[in-house]
């Protein structure tokens, strides 16, 4: 009998922020399974249905496989030369006409560090802008700032064994049984070992069913449930302080705000039971060891950043960080944002968060590149988006990110990407967004590369081919490091381990990283030139020059939206566990047949009032767009809220979504959308007779 795989590739999840380590068997050419590494650290011998299963977009019929060029409005094929040739002029005439910050550039967060790496060096030395994002910004952006600011690096304290060792947990605005299932399963034994589960969710998500305690606030009040939290704390006398006075700076602030906070004052603004609020603050105060967890329930706000900081405000005055079991561990999203924004893709830093306007910094990038470095912080994406529309910006060159599906306000993302002259997409599919691209380059999928990605937990873990790109299509790495040598500026870095070296030669949290010093368990910067790695931060001081954490005496502010008599529902966007984001991959596998469409969930009594029956066609309006969704009706949402995701393009969820964003850090607020829901007269469908008889 013939072997069932002729090849086992050991490599790393290319969906979420687990990192769970798979055995990738190939057959052919084809992956035809894909295991559990029954070492990885993250997932332990486990993975979800998508690492495990979703595989099989990697040889759909729909893959990029040639150059696709625009002629005449009509994409055709073309060669890997001819697509070269036209963007080096496009980008060159616009740079020499327009000056370099009329172009602008987006990294994957889905690709490695190496790509992500290639990426903002094209950016900043091939064509000398900043304006250089990535998905983070409708991400963790927030979660980022509130870390630097308050402990100093932007990642999590801690490791994701933190949950066994904690006595108590307090997950706020994530769904982790849904977007981090390995992480969410994990939460789930342990609490069924014990640990003591406060979940915070407008929603009564799945783990709320295995904690001790679910809090519902309205959406958009976090700030004013952490204040309370604090309020009672220290009412209670759980304050930690000698680690306060040794440790930190800025508390004095944050007691006198929080006086007003009572359990009484928080119920009127967040609806939470008074009582609940302060059994919720005695479980992790006096717990010995416990830890945060928190997702884009916190960060997709207009105040995101201000209330990732109160997080943070928490574990310091408990002074519940820096040991096992006392985390704080922000769920970040994809499989690699970690790492892209640990490599500067971002418009206002180099790799390791360093400022670009930084003279020695930028001197040291001047020197390893050869060219001289812009000082000046680049956009944001909103910001580019804004620069399109109003003519300022004229060539964009996105790689893997679909911003007409998933990012706000499709209708303004659309008008600007229809404004550009010229629009470059590296993608593995056609998307929404790549219908408006002049070039669409063919790239490959996390199966098919090699590489690093970072996960939530800080931890670099390589990522190895189990099979060749299909077609002509190439690694992200060789298209990125061959377009900047047509434009002018050869890198030098021949494969991704020379990137690696670069990477760690110019940033000190990478210093001691290598390949081979990675293995099959990666490692947790900051990694030391000895490669010491770092599992858990702060055990002895913060990253801040007085190596002290700084507290944060930010008030409750209102969200930036709200129900009122024409919008009179609060809509909330999330994810399913079955589809990833925009759905490009998820949705050409079997898992489409787990789940073949969106719905809307809406309370029993709010769909009674809209004589709405599960499974009706409803439409949803906001302030800025409509859209049209099946309804199905939970008692797992409260009354007054509905919620639905973004996967499927046939129900463009972003239509809906305003331009209101994080005071920050711009990052949208996707989880506060007044609308109004109505059901919706379903055309009768033709019938089998009709349909033959035509
Ligand atoms: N299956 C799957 N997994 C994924 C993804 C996917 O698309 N599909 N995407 C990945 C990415 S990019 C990311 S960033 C992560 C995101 O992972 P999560 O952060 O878990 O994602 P969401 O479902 O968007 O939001 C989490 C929760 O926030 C709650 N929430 C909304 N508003 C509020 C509020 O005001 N207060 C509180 N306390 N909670 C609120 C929502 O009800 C929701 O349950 O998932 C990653 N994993
Ligand atoms: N309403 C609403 N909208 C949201 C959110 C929400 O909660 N609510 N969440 C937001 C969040 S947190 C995020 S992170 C964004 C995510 O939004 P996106 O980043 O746009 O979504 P993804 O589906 O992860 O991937 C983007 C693209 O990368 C391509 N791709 C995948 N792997 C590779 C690769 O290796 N190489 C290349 N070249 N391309 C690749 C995919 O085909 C896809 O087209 O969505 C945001 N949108
Ligand atoms: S939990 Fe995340 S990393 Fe692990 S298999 Fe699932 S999608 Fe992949
Ligand atoms: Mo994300």
């Amino acid at each position: 009998m013939a072997e069932r795989f002729d090849r086992t590739t050991t490599t790393t999840c290319g969906y979420c922020g687990v990192g769970c380590r798979l055995e990738a068997r190939a057959r052919e050419g084809r992956v035809v399974s894909i295991a559990p590494a029954l070492d990885g650290p993250a997932n332990r011998g486990h993975t979800c249905l998508k690492g495990r299963f979703a595989h099989q977009f990697s040889r759909s019929r729909e893959r990029l496989t040639t150059p696709l060029i625009r002629e005449d409005g009509q994409l055709r094929s073309a060669s890997w030369e001819e697509a070269t040739a036209r963007i080096v002029e496009e980008l060159t005439r616009i740079r020499r006409e327009r000056g370099p910050d009329a172009i602008a550039g987006l990294a994957s967060s889905r690709a490695t560090n190496e790509d992500c790496w290639a990426m903002q060096r094209l950016m900043r030395a091939a064509i000398g802008t900043n304006n250089i994002d990535n998905c983070s910004r409708v991400c963790h952006s927030p979660t980022s700032y509130a870390l630097r600011r308050s402990l100093g690096y932007s990642g999590a304290t801690g490791s994701f064994d933190d949950i066994e060792h904690a006595d108590a947990a307090i997950i706020i605005g994530a769904n982790p049984t849904e977007g981090h299932p390995v992480a969410g399963a994990r939460i789930k034994q342990a609490a069924l070992h014990g640990l003591r589960l406060v979940t915070i969710d407008p929603r009564r998500i799945e783990l709320a069913d295995y904690g001790v305690l679910h809090l519902a606030p309205r959406p958009g009040t976090n700030a004013a449930v952490l204040l309370g939290l604090a309020h009672v704390l220290e009412r209670e006398g759980l304050v930690a302080r000698d680690f306060v006075e040794a440790r930190t700076t800025g508390f004095d602030a944050v007691r006198e705000l929080i006086a007003a906070y009572s359990p009484q004052a928080v119920q009127e603004i967040t609806g939470i039971p008074a009582a609940d609020l302060e059994a919720a603050a005695m479980i992790y105060g006096q717990a010995g060891e416990a830890s945060i967890l928190w997702g884009l329930g916190v960060t997709e706000h207009k105040f995101g950043s201000e209330v990732a900081q109160l997080l943070c405000n928490l574990a310091l005055m408990t002074g519940k960080v820096g040991r096992p079991g006392s985390a704080l561990l922000p769920l970040r999203g994809q499989n690699n944002v970690q790492g892209s924004s640990d490599m500067g893709a971002l418009p206002d830093t180099y790799s390791g968060y360093r400022p670009v306007a930084d003279e020695t910094v930028a001197r040291a990038f001047e020197q390893a590149w050869g060219v001289p470095l812009s000082r000046t912080p680049g956009m944001k994406i909103p910001q580019m988006f804004d620069a399109a529309v109003a003519g300022d910006l004229k060539a964009m060159f996105i790689f893997g990110e679909d911003v007409a599906q998933t990012d706000p306000n499709t209708t303004h993302v659309v008008r600007a990407l229809e404004a550009l002259d010229f629009l470059v997409c590296q993608d593995i599919f056609e998307t929404e967004t790549t219908a408006y691209a002049d070039v669409i380059l063919p790239a490959s999928s996390f199966l098919e590369k090699t590489g690093t990605f970072t996960n939530a937990e800080r931890r670099i873990q390589l990522v190895g081919a189990a099979i060749e790109p299909p077609g002509e299509a190439r690694t992200d790495f060789d298209i990125l490091t061959a377009l900047s040598r047509a434009l002018g500026h050869d890198m030098g870095l021949e494969a991704p381990a020379d990137a690696m070296r670069e990477i760690a030669a110019l940033t000190p949290e990478f210093a001691g990283v290598t390949y081979e010093r990675l293995g099959r368990r990666g490692l947790q910067w900051p990694v030391a030139p000895d490669g010491t790695d770092a599992p858990i931060l702060y055990g002895e001081r913060f990253e801040q020059p007085d190596g002290r954490a700084h507290f944060a005496a930010l008030p409750y502010k209102e969200p930036g939206d709200a129900a009122d008599d024409e919008f009179p529902l609060v809509l909330i966007t999330g994810r399913r566990l079955e589809h990833y984001n925009a759905g490009t991959m998820t949705r050409r596998t079997a898992n489409l047949e787990l789940l073949p469409a969106e719905w809307l969930e809406l309370h029993p009594d709010d769909a009674a009032r809209l004589w709405v029956a599960d499974g009706d066609l409803v439409s949803v309006r906001s302030r800025v767009g409509r859209i049209e969704v099946h309804a199905r009706i939970t008692d797992r949402i409260e009354p007054g809220h509905v919620f639905t995701a973004f996967h499927f393009p046939e129900v463009r969820t972003n239509l809906l979504v305003g331009a209101s964003a994080d005071v920050n850090t711009s990052c949208p607020e996707y989880k506060v959308v007044a609308v109004d829901v109505r059901p919706v007269q379903e055309a009768p469908s033709a019938t089998p007779a009709l349909a033959s008889a035509g």
